[in-house]
């Protein structure tokens, strides 16, 4: 599966290496053919090269715009060597097989790196070139395509080591590497056009993904935004949704939407009714209850200025109680399983609230990637599917927790799994009571946490804050005993928290005096 390297095209614009690069294959018997550039090059290090033009019989135009773009070039790439009828055509039209094709672009990324003028990165985007390499890497089985000056030294090794031929492997990774660098070419070209054009006139692309839906905007309104799904088999979650009713969906609407949804699914709906509400990216309030209506009064209980304007999720068929609850105060967004005829009608009633039904729970241990872009890049993670469930809970202190005080740890440390780090979640009986997110220092989203819990007090009436009795969960340790005494002053009875500061002994100690019960998971929970 061999292919003899008999003749090589050569259309470089970064000449770096194409010197040396050249000479060798020469060395080896190769024949060289050149773009006007490259030919100067390569004629004036006295090497024996023909000129393109010579085997199109045309002269390179309109501004070098035009010189490969011909069958005399394309049909030596494309021709498939063991096809009789393309072997005719090559003869009866004086066509040369080309068996190696080395072509790098015109600088489009440079010259819009450098802050080029509009017309002068037009003039950079290559079209012939381009068209060589897809050409090229299309008829791997008989041709080799460089794209790069860094693959020139593994090819001279192959080369010398075969005497002068490449094998099917490499003619395959070269392929893919020809249209990796394609595909990245023109998304460079499509992302800066999309600068230069007005809003609601771009078109996006993405790698993998597929169009879901073009967004009026992104987090902000001078922002270009759009949804895609995933490629393949969508998990059931926000991207399986169907909205059934309501306003377009916002970026900001879909983020949270997911968060909530995301959080409400690790609740178990066999073992009982869960609801999330969620506002920017946090959950402000969750709770379990005998029935959906319940759980969503207990929730909103624990902050209900942060909910207005929430997103609500549900772990079940979405009931008329508790549409009828829901629709009382301003809701963005419900998401649930499904939902009843009833439900549907009742949520009707409310034009712009949407309603998406997903047609099942997301999977928490579900396998999967998370991606988050930054300057320049991407950050690709396997995706936190772990549970409380699945970590052995190690008691540190004197006191074990009661049986109660178990099963509202658990609920705490799976609540703080989708709260934004520093997470600090305060939770009893099943349902949150003080929520602290985002906040640079843990102790900070301690004492906002229970500041929250005792505003939720105030606001029933109650002496007592409602974080009295409660549990404390931290999504990552306590790196000094401040962040778990304020939870101790404000009336948490049980801690849960990964474990492994350096200072652990000093926060069991702090833990021991205060009279709490303490676990440590080992395993942390950081969101960002
Ligand atoms: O202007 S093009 O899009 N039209 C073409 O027909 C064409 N053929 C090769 N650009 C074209 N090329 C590009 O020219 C190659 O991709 C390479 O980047 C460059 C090499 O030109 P030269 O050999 O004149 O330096």
């Amino acid at each position: 599966d061999s292919v003899r390297i008999t003749r090589a095209l050569l259309s470089v614009s970064d000449k770096t290496g194409l010197v040396d690069f050249a000479r060798a294959l020469v060395g080896h018997g190769v024949e060289l053919v050149s773009t006007g550039g490259t030919y100067r090059a390569l004629s004036e290090a006295g090497l024996p090269v023909r000129e393109v033009a010579e085997l199109t019989g045309f002269p390179e135009m309109m501004d070098g715009r035009v010189k490969t773009l011909h069958p005399a070039v394309h049909g030596g790439l494309l021709a498939v060597r063991d096809n009789p009828e393309h072997q005719a055509a090559l003869a009866a039209h004086g066509i040369g097989a080309i068996d190696l094709l080395v072509v790098n672009l015109y600088p489009f990324e440079e010259t819009l790196a450098k802050g080029g003028a509009y017309d002068d990165c037009v003039e950079n985007i290559d079209v012939g070139g381009p068209a060589m390499i897809r050409a090229a890497a299309k008829n791997h089985a008989d041709v080799a395509v460089v794209t790069e000056a860094g693959a020139y030294a593994g090819l001279l090794a192959e080369l010398t080591e075969t005497g002068g031929s490449l094998g099917a492997a490499t003619r395959r990774r070269l392929a893919q590497a020809a249209f990796a660098r394609t595909a990245a070419y023109d998304g460079a070209i499509a992302a800066w056009l999309a600068t230069q054009v007005g809003e609601g006139e771009r078109s996006f692309f993405s790698a993998g993904g597929r169009l879901a839906q073009g967004l009026r905007y992104g987090e902000n309104p001078h922002q270009a935004a759009a949804f895609y799904r995933s490629a393949g088999a969508v998990r059931p979650g926000v991207a399986s949704a169907r909205q059934v009713q309501g306003k377009e969906l916002s970026y900001n609407n879909l983020n949270d939407t997911d968060a909530a949804y995301e959080c409400v699914a690790e609740f178990d709906p066999d073992r009982a009714a869960a609801v999330v509400i969620v506002k920017h990216a946090n959950p402000c309030g969750v709770a379990e209850g005998a029935s959906l209506a319940e759980a969503y009064e207990r929730a909103l209980a624990c902050d209900p200025t942060s909910a207005f304007g929430g997103i609500v999720a549900l772990n079940r068929t979405l009931d008329a109680e508790a549409a009828r609850r829901i629709v009382e105060i301003f809701t963005e967004v419900i998401i649930a399983p499904d939902a009843t005829e009833e439900a549907a009608a009742i949520v009707r009633a409310k034009k712009n609230l949407r309603l998406l039904l997903a047609g099942g729970l997301p999977d928490p241990r579900a396998p999967g990637e998370t991606v988050k872009s930054l300057a320049g890049g991407l950050l690709v993670q396997a995706r936190d599917a772990m549970s409380v469930d699945d970590m052995p809970l190690t008691v540190v202190t004197k006191r074990p927790p009661s049986e109660r005080e178990y099963a509202d740890l658990r609920f705490a440390y799976r609540v703080a799994k989708h709260v934004k780090s520093n997470a600090i979640v305060y939770a009893r009986e099943g349902a949150t009571v003080g929520i602290g997110a985002g906040q640079m220092s843990r102790v900070d989203s301690a004492r906002i946490a229970a500041w929250k819990a005792g505003e939720g007090a105030a606001r029933l009436g109650l002496a007592e804050s409602l974080a009295k009795g409660s549990v404390v969960a931290s999504d990552a340790f306590f790196p000094f005993a401040d962040g778990l005494l304020t939870a101790a002053e404000a009336g948490a009875t049980a801690v849960i928290q990964p474990g492994g500061s350096m200072r652990d002994a000093e926060v069991i100690a702090a833990a021991d005096a205060a009279g709490l019960a303490m676990v440590f998971t080992g395993h942390r929970h950081f969101r960002h």
